[in-house]
Protein backbone atom coordinates (compact mmCIF):
# COMPACT_ATOMS: atom_id res chain seq x y z
CA UNK A 1 0.00 0.00 0.00
CA UNK A 2 1.30 3.28 -0.81
CA UNK A 3 1.87 5.10 2.33
CA UNK A 4 0.60 8.74 2.98
CA UNK A 5 2.33 11.57 2.87
CA UNK A 6 1.45 12.13 6.88
CA UNK A 7 3.14 8.98 7.59
CA UNK A 8 6.18 9.83 5.19
CA UNK A 9 6.59 12.92 7.09
CA UNK A 10 6.10 11.18 10.40
CA UNK A 11 8.85 9.08 9.19
CA UNK A 12 11.34 11.45 8.49
CA UNK A 13 11.03 13.28 11.76
CA UNK A 14 10.88 10.48 14.23
CA UNK A 15 14.68 10.78 14.62
CA UNK A 16 16.86 13.49 13.57
CA UNK A 17 17.17 14.41 10.13
CA UNK A 18 21.30 14.35 8.37
CA UNK A 19 21.72 17.25 6.16
CA UNK A 20 24.13 16.52 3.51
CA UNK A 21 22.51 17.85 0.49
CA UNK A 22 25.76 20.05 -0.10
CA UNK A 23 25.88 21.82 -3.36
CA UNK A 24 29.38 21.91 -4.66
CA UNK A 25 30.23 24.76 -3.85
CA UNK A 26 29.49 24.42 -0.46
CA UNK A 27 30.89 21.40 0.13
CA UNK A 28 34.10 22.38 -1.79
CA UNK A 29 34.31 25.29 1.35
CA UNK A 30 33.84 22.75 4.04
CA UNK A 31 36.48 20.18 2.91
CA UNK A 32 38.91 22.93 2.05
CA UNK A 33 38.54 24.06 5.66
CA UNK A 34 40.03 20.45 6.60
CA UNK A 35 42.65 20.78 3.94
CA UNK A 36 40.69 18.50 1.35
CA UNK A 37 39.94 19.10 -2.62
CA UNK A 38 36.66 18.19 -3.48
CA UNK A 39 35.53 15.90 -5.85
CA UNK A 40 33.09 13.87 -6.75
CA UNK A 41 34.95 10.87 -5.50
CA UNK A 42 35.98 12.22 -2.71
CA UNK A 43 32.92 13.77 -2.05
CA UNK A 44 31.14 10.49 -1.65
CA UNK A 45 33.93 8.96 0.56
CA UNK A 46 33.23 11.33 2.52
CA UNK A 47 29.27 11.05 2.70
CA UNK A 48 30.09 6.96 2.82
CA UNK A 49 31.96 7.40 5.81
CA UNK A 50 28.17 9.23 7.76
CA UNK A 51 25.90 7.04 6.37
CA UNK A 52 27.61 3.86 7.08
CA UNK A 53 28.63 4.82 10.42
CA UNK A 54 27.58 2.00 13.28
CA UNK A 55 24.47 2.82 14.46
CA UNK A 56 23.40 6.11 12.46
CA UNK A 57 19.94 4.14 12.21
CA UNK A 58 19.49 4.48 15.76
CA UNK A 59 20.11 8.35 15.60
CA UNK A 60 19.54 9.20 12.02
CA UNK A 61 15.51 9.27 10.37
CA UNK A 62 16.05 10.81 7.49
CA UNK A 63 19.13 12.70 4.94
CA UNK A 64 19.01 15.06 2.66
CA UNK A 65 21.14 14.12 -0.35
CA UNK A 66 22.19 16.56 -3.45
CA UNK A 67 22.16 15.53 -6.62
CA UNK A 68 25.47 13.70 -7.06
CA UNK A 69 25.40 11.92 -4.09
CA UNK A 70 22.06 10.34 -4.50
CA UNK A 71 23.28 8.95 -7.82
CA UNK A 72 26.12 8.02 -5.76
CA UNK A 73 27.08 4.50 -4.82
CA UNK A 74 29.26 2.80 -1.45
CA UNK A 75 32.18 0.73 -2.04
CA UNK A 76 29.81 -2.48 -2.51
CA UNK A 77 28.41 -0.91 -5.58
CA UNK A 78 24.97 -0.20 -3.27
CA UNK A 79 23.46 2.99 -4.41
CA UNK A 80 23.29 5.16 -1.52
CA UNK A 81 19.21 5.66 -1.80
CA UNK A 82 19.47 1.73 -1.00
CA UNK A 83 21.74 1.71 1.47
CA UNK A 84 20.10 4.04 4.01
CA UNK A 85 16.66 2.78 2.84
CA UNK A 86 18.04 -0.68 4.64
CA UNK A 87 18.76 0.78 7.53
CA UNK A 88 15.10 2.27 7.68
CA UNK A 89 16.72 5.75 7.03
CA UNK A 90 14.34 7.46 4.62
CA UNK A 91 16.47 9.28 1.45
CA UNK A 92 15.84 12.81 0.51
CA UNK A 93 16.90 15.29 -1.75
CA UNK A 94 17.85 18.76 -2.24
CA UNK A 95 16.07 20.41 -4.76
CA UNK A 96 16.44 24.08 -5.11
CA UNK A 97 19.30 25.52 -6.97
CA UNK A 98 20.49 28.00 -4.86
CA UNK A 99 19.52 31.62 -4.55
CA UNK A 100 19.82 35.13 -6.74
CA UNK A 101 20.29 38.22 -6.06
CA UNK A 102 17.33 40.82 -6.56
CA UNK A 103 19.69 42.90 -7.40
CA UNK A 104 23.77 43.80 -7.19
CA UNK A 105 23.07 46.34 -4.23
CA UNK A 106 20.75 44.62 -2.08
CA UNK A 107 21.05 41.70 0.00
CA UNK A 108 17.67 40.21 -0.33
CA UNK A 109 17.81 36.85 -2.52
CA UNK A 110 15.20 34.51 -4.13
CA UNK A 111 15.64 30.84 -4.67
CA UNK A 112 15.72 29.08 -7.97
CA UNK A 113 14.91 26.04 -9.15
CA UNK A 114 11.41 26.14 -10.42
CA UNK A 115 12.39 25.10 -13.95
CA UNK A 116 11.89 21.68 -14.87
CA UNK A 117 10.93 20.84 -11.27
CA UNK A 118 7.89 18.58 -12.20
CA UNK A 119 10.08 16.34 -14.05
CA UNK A 120 12.91 16.52 -12.01
CA UNK A 121 11.44 15.56 -8.77
CA UNK A 122 10.02 12.56 -11.00
CA UNK A 123 13.36 11.09 -11.54
CA UNK A 124 14.54 11.46 -8.14
CA UNK A 125 11.35 9.48 -6.82
CA UNK A 126 12.69 6.83 -9.10
CA UNK A 127 16.08 6.87 -7.09
CA UNK A 128 14.20 6.37 -3.94
CA UNK A 129 13.99 9.73 -2.78
CA UNK A 130 10.65 9.91 -0.46
CA UNK A 131 11.26 13.88 0.52
CA UNK A 132 12.87 17.09 -0.69
CA UNK A 133 14.10 20.34 0.76
CA UNK A 134 13.61 23.93 -1.25
CA UNK A 135 15.89 26.70 1.27
CA UNK A 136 14.91 30.37 1.15
CA UNK A 137 17.32 32.81 2.66
CA UNK A 138 16.24 35.98 4.48
CA UNK A 139 19.49 38.15 5.43
CA UNK A 140 18.40 41.03 7.99
CA UNK A 141 20.25 44.38 7.39
CA UNK A 142 19.17 48.05 6.87
CA UNK A 143 15.04 47.29 5.47
CA UNK A 144 15.83 43.71 5.38
CA UNK A 145 14.38 41.89 4.05
CA UNK A 146 11.79 43.76 1.74
CA UNK A 147 7.85 42.64 1.39
CA UNK A 148 8.74 41.88 -2.22
CA UNK A 149 11.40 39.34 -1.19
CA UNK A 150 9.23 37.91 1.70
CA UNK A 151 6.78 37.51 -0.86
CA UNK A 152 8.74 35.79 -3.64
CA UNK A 153 10.78 33.70 -1.37
CA UNK A 154 7.14 32.52 0.42
CA UNK A 155 5.74 31.90 -3.12
CA UNK A 156 9.09 29.52 -4.92
CA UNK A 157 8.57 27.35 -1.10
CA UNK A 158 4.84 27.15 -2.15
CA UNK A 159 5.04 26.22 -5.34
CA UNK A 160 7.82 23.73 -4.80
CA UNK A 161 5.36 21.95 -2.02
CA UNK A 162 2.28 21.74 -3.94
CA UNK A 163 4.93 20.39 -7.16
CA UNK A 164 6.26 17.63 -4.68
CA UNK A 165 3.14 16.68 -2.74
CA UNK A 166 1.32 16.24 -6.14
CA UNK A 167 4.28 14.16 -6.93
CA UNK A 168 4.11 12.35 -3.75
CA UNK A 169 7.03 13.10 -1.89
CA UNK A 170 7.00 15.50 1.39
CA UNK A 171 8.55 18.61 1.05
CA UNK A 172 10.86 20.55 3.76
CA UNK A 173 10.10 23.83 3.23
CA UNK A 174 13.07 25.97 4.58
CA UNK A 175 12.60 29.42 5.56
CA UNK A 176 15.95 30.36 6.70
CA UNK A 177 16.25 33.62 8.53
CA UNK A 178 20.54 34.67 9.06
CA UNK A 179 22.21 34.49 11.69
CA UNK A 180 24.41 36.59 10.03
CA UNK A 181 24.89 40.17 11.43
CA UNK A 182 24.87 42.20 14.78
CA UNK A 183 20.73 41.97 14.99
CA UNK A 184 19.47 41.29 18.54
CA UNK A 185 17.07 38.61 19.49
CA UNK A 186 14.15 40.54 19.09
CA UNK A 187 14.74 41.60 15.54
CA UNK A 188 15.11 37.66 14.53
CA UNK A 189 11.78 37.71 16.11
CA UNK A 190 10.51 39.95 14.65
CA UNK A 191 11.65 39.21 10.93
CA UNK A 192 11.30 35.26 11.48
CA UNK A 193 7.85 35.97 12.37
CA UNK A 194 7.02 37.80 9.21
CA UNK A 195 8.69 35.79 7.18
CA UNK A 196 6.51 32.21 8.30
CA UNK A 197 3.54 34.09 8.52
CA UNK A 198 3.90 35.07 4.57
CA UNK A 199 4.81 31.05 3.76
CA UNK A 200 2.03 29.83 6.09
CA UNK A 201 -0.49 32.17 3.80
CA UNK A 202 0.90 30.82 0.56
CA UNK A 203 0.82 27.21 1.50
CA UNK A 204 -2.65 27.69 1.96
CA UNK A 205 -3.39 30.02 -1.06
CA UNK A 206 -1.87 26.63 -3.21
CA UNK A 207 -3.69 24.66 -0.75
CA UNK A 208 -0.76 22.51 0.42
CA UNK A 209 -1.41 19.63 2.53
CA UNK A 210 0.15 21.22 6.14
CA UNK A 211 0.19 17.45 7.17
CA UNK A 212 2.25 16.64 5.00
CA UNK A 213 4.87 19.17 5.47
CA UNK A 214 8.09 19.48 7.23
CA UNK A 215 9.30 22.92 8.51
CA UNK A 216 12.95 23.42 8.57
CA UNK A 217 13.12 26.87 10.57
CA UNK A 218 15.76 28.60 12.55
CA UNK A 219 16.00 28.90 15.99
CA UNK A 220 15.74 32.88 17.15
CA UNK A 221 18.89 34.09 18.52
CA UNK A 222 21.17 37.21 18.22
CA UNK A 223 23.13 37.90 15.27
CA UNK A 224 26.80 36.39 15.53
CA UNK A 225 28.25 39.32 15.55
CA UNK A 226 25.79 40.92 18.00
CA UNK A 227 28.41 40.07 21.53
CA UNK A 228 24.71 40.31 23.46
CA UNK A 229 23.96 36.40 23.03
CA UNK A 230 20.65 35.46 24.89
CA UNK A 231 21.24 32.54 27.63
CA UNK A 232 19.73 29.16 26.31
CA UNK A 233 16.23 29.15 28.12
CA UNK A 234 15.53 32.28 26.45
CA UNK A 235 16.70 31.45 23.06
CA UNK A 236 14.16 28.29 23.60
CA UNK A 237 10.96 30.17 24.88
CA UNK A 238 11.54 32.86 22.30
CA UNK A 239 11.86 30.19 19.48
CA UNK A 240 8.70 28.50 20.93
CA UNK A 241 6.42 31.59 20.85
CA UNK A 242 7.46 32.40 17.53
CA UNK A 243 6.33 28.70 16.54
CA UNK A 244 3.52 28.93 18.44
CA UNK A 245 2.64 32.50 16.33
CA UNK A 246 2.76 31.27 13.49
CA UNK A 247 2.99 27.51 12.55
CA UNK A 248 -0.65 25.77 12.43
CA UNK A 249 -1.13 22.86 14.09
CA UNK A 250 -1.27 20.14 11.34
CA UNK A 251 2.26 20.67 10.50
CA UNK A 252 3.58 17.24 10.74
CA UNK A 253 7.08 18.32 12.28
CA UNK A 254 9.83 20.85 12.74
CA UNK A 255 13.17 20.27 12.17
CA UNK A 256 15.41 23.43 12.55
CA UNK A 257 18.71 23.71 10.70
CA UNK A 258 22.15 24.92 13.01
CA UNK A 259 22.73 27.71 10.81
CA UNK A 260 26.38 28.37 12.24
CA UNK A 261 26.17 27.83 15.50
CA UNK A 262 28.37 25.36 17.40
CA UNK A 263 27.34 21.56 17.55
CA UNK A 264 26.94 21.95 21.76
CA UNK A 265 24.91 25.00 21.26
CA UNK A 266 22.70 23.92 18.59
CA UNK A 267 22.65 20.20 20.37
CA UNK A 268 21.71 22.27 23.61
CA UNK A 269 19.20 24.78 22.13
CA UNK A 270 17.05 21.27 20.70
CA UNK A 271 17.08 20.20 24.36
CA UNK A 272 16.37 23.02 25.80
CA UNK A 273 13.23 23.76 23.00
CA UNK A 274 11.84 20.45 23.54
CA UNK A 275 11.98 20.38 27.26
CA UNK A 276 9.36 23.08 27.54
CA UNK A 277 7.50 21.36 24.64
CA UNK A 278 7.03 18.34 26.58
CA UNK A 279 5.79 20.49 29.59
CA UNK A 280 3.07 22.09 27.47
CA UNK A 281 2.00 19.29 24.58
CA UNK A 282 -0.35 21.01 23.99
CA UNK A 283 0.36 24.42 23.58
CA UNK A 284 3.38 23.21 20.87
CA UNK A 285 1.76 19.54 19.27
CA UNK A 286 4.65 19.09 16.90
CA UNK A 287 7.19 16.60 16.76
CA UNK A 288 10.56 19.26 17.31
CA UNK A 289 13.82 17.84 15.87
CA UNK A 290 16.66 19.02 14.30
CA UNK A 291 17.76 18.84 10.80
CA UNK A 292 21.34 19.72 10.93
CA UNK A 293 24.06 20.17 8.49
CA UNK A 294 27.10 21.40 10.26
CA UNK A 295 26.33 20.97 14.06
CA UNK A 296 26.18 16.82 12.83
CA UNK A 297 28.79 17.03 10.53
CA UNK A 298 31.65 19.31 12.18
CA UNK A 299 33.37 17.44 14.19
CA UNK A 300 33.55 14.35 12.38
CA UNK A 301 34.55 16.24 9.87
CA UNK A 302 37.93 17.79 11.40
CA UNK A 303 38.57 14.24 13.12
CA UNK A 304 38.58 12.92 9.59
CA UNK A 305 40.72 15.17 7.64
CA UNK A 306 40.82 13.22 4.36
CA UNK A 307 42.65 10.28 5.90
CA UNK A 308 41.48 7.12 5.26
CA UNK A 309 43.02 5.86 8.74
CA UNK A 310 40.87 8.73 10.72
CA UNK A 311 37.32 6.71 9.03
CA UNK A 312 36.88 4.89 12.07
CA UNK A 313 37.63 8.02 14.88
CA UNK A 314 35.23 10.02 12.80
CA UNK A 315 32.36 7.86 12.44
CA UNK A 316 32.20 7.48 16.43
CA UNK A 317 32.86 10.90 16.85
CA UNK A 318 29.57 11.41 14.28
CA UNK A 319 27.41 9.05 16.21
CA UNK A 320 28.10 10.37 19.37
CA UNK A 321 27.08 14.04 18.37
CA UNK A 322 23.99 11.92 16.71
CA UNK A 323 23.07 10.29 19.76
CA UNK A 324 23.19 13.37 21.55
CA UNK A 325 20.91 15.50 18.89
CA UNK A 326 18.64 12.22 19.04
CA UNK A 327 18.33 12.79 23.32
CA UNK A 328 17.70 16.39 22.93
CA UNK A 329 14.83 16.05 20.26
CA UNK A 330 13.09 14.28 23.05
CA UNK A 331 14.23 16.72 25.62
CA UNK A 332 15.97 13.90 27.02
CA UNK A 333 19.81 15.21 27.30
C1 LIG B 1 23.99 21.19 4.37
O1 LIG B 1 23.83 22.47 3.80
C2 LIG B 1 22.63 22.64 3.05
C3 LIG B 1 22.90 23.05 1.65
O2 LIG B 1 23.51 24.29 1.62
P1 LIG B 1 23.88 24.98 0.19
O3 LIG B 1 22.64 25.03 -0.64
O4 LIG B 1 24.38 26.33 0.62
O5 LIG B 1 24.94 24.17 -0.44
C4 LIG B 1 21.72 23.65 3.77
O6 LIG B 1 20.52 23.92 3.08
C5 LIG B 1 21.35 23.07 5.06
O7 LIG B 1 20.45 22.01 4.85
C6 LIG B 1 20.71 24.03 6.02
O8 LIG B 1 21.19 25.34 5.88
C7 LIG B 1 21.00 23.55 7.42
O9 LIG B 1 22.38 23.39 7.56
P2 LIG B 1 23.07 23.97 8.88
O10 LIG B 1 24.54 23.78 8.65
O11 LIG B 1 22.64 25.39 8.96
O12 LIG B 1 22.51 23.13 10.01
Amino acid sequence: MNKTLNQIAKEVVAKTILAADESTGTISKRLTSIGVDSTPEVNREYRQMLFTASGIENYVSGVILFDETIRQSSNNEIPFPKLLDEKNISPGIKVDKGTAKFSEDKVDTYTEGADGLEKRLLEYKNLGARFAKWRSVYMISNGSPTQEALDKNAEGLALYAKACQDAGIVPIVEPEVLMDGDHSLEQDKEITIKALSVVFNKLKVYEVHLGGVILKPNMITAGKDNPKQADVETVAQTTLDVLKTTVPFEVSGIAFLSGGQSPDLATGHLNAINKLRNAKPDEYPWRITASFGRALQGEALEAWGGKKENIEKAQKVFIERAEKVYKASLGQL
